[in-house]
């Protein structure tokens, strides 16, 4: 594992990282589930084409006004993969620290909609882009949960209003819930360490929250096996996998909350 410090003195090692410090926000991208077996996006990860439509244009506003058929045959394709996937160390790591109190304050923000933070145990979660397993009406918002639908229901109806349902998820030019995004800034403003796992860093507004938390003065750590338009502002990027890197950094924080006998 590689520590490449754009610009402080690091540890030894990455993993002292996240010891002494009290409020933690997770950004996670894709590349957290990647271990599970879920593409990327970019970085090869082969989720970025479908027959031969770049993803941006499939998961788009645009697309669901123009063939609402198609975005739920991309989705399903791409809940038949996740459904094969399991939560990896990398989730389980941050599931532990959540719910062994490691931080006075502990934020969870994830890009991801493949639900695999839930599978892990994580509770206290922001998903800024949804859930890939639900669907919501087009008209009313009525929510439901896939596994309620049956699967040749495509498009599925609502049962409160009879009108067309989509994935319940943010695509490409639709904007996000304001509670969410919004509380995920707020929370960027206070923390005094960000972590950055398994993302590229491009996709707006997500990538604003590291900024907001490096502008009101918290240390920025990523964690990438490649340099992201991230990593010059980072205090510290350590070139590793999630599955590798984040047990560790973890792990030194229980030691320091409860040291050995
Ligand atoms: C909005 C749900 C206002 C759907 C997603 C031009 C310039 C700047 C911005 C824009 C622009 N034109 C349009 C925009 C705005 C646009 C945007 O940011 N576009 C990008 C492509 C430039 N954003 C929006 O439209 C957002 N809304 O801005 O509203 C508005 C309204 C109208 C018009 C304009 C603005 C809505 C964005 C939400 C889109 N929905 N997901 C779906 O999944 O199909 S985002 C989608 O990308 C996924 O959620 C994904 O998580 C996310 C971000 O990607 P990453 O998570 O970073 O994944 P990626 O593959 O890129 O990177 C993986 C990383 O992991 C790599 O770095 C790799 O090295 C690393 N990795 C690999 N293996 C591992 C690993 N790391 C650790 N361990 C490993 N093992
Ligand atoms: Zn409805």
């Amino acid at each position: 594992m590689a520590l490449s410090a754009p610009n402080t003195s690091v540890p030894d090692d990455g993993r002292m990282l996240l010891r002494g410090f009290k409020r933690l926000l997770v950004l996670t991208g894709a590349g957290i589930s990647a271990e599970s077996g879920v593409p990327t996006f970019r970085g090869g990860g082969g989720a970025a084409v479908w027959r031969g439509m770049p993803f941006e244009s499939l998961s788009s506003a645009r697309m669901v006004q123009h063939d609402l058929p198609l975005v739920w045959e991309w989705f399903d394709y791409r809940r038949g993969i996740v459904a094969g996937c399991e939560p990896n160390a990398g989730h389980r790591a941050i599931a532990d620290a959540q719910t062994s109190m490691l931080f006075d304050d502990l934020t969870l923000v994830t890009q991801n909609i493949d639900g695999l933070h839930l599978a892990a145990g994580s509770t206290d979660l922001i998903e800024l882009h949804g859930n890939i397993h639900q669907a919501r009406c087009l008209s009313c918002n009525f929510r439901q949960g896939l596994n309620e639908i049956d699967p040749t229901d495509r498009p599925p109806v609502c049962s409160e209003c009879f009108d067309s349902m989509r994935p319940n998820v943010v695509l490409f030019g639709e904007t996000l819930d304001d509670t969410l995004i919004l509380s995920a800034y707020e929370k960027a403003a206070i923390c005094d360490v960000c972590l950055v796992v398994g993302t590229s860093a491009v996709v707006y507004p997500a990538n604003q929250i590291p900024v907001i938390a490096k502008r009101n003065g918290a240390v920025l750590i990523e964690v990438n096996p490649e340099e992201t338009d991230l990593t010059p502002t980072c205090d510290h990027s350590i070139r590793g996998t999630a599955c590798e890197i984040l047990p560790r950094l973890f792990s030194s924080v229980t030691n320091q909350q409860h040291p050995a006998p």
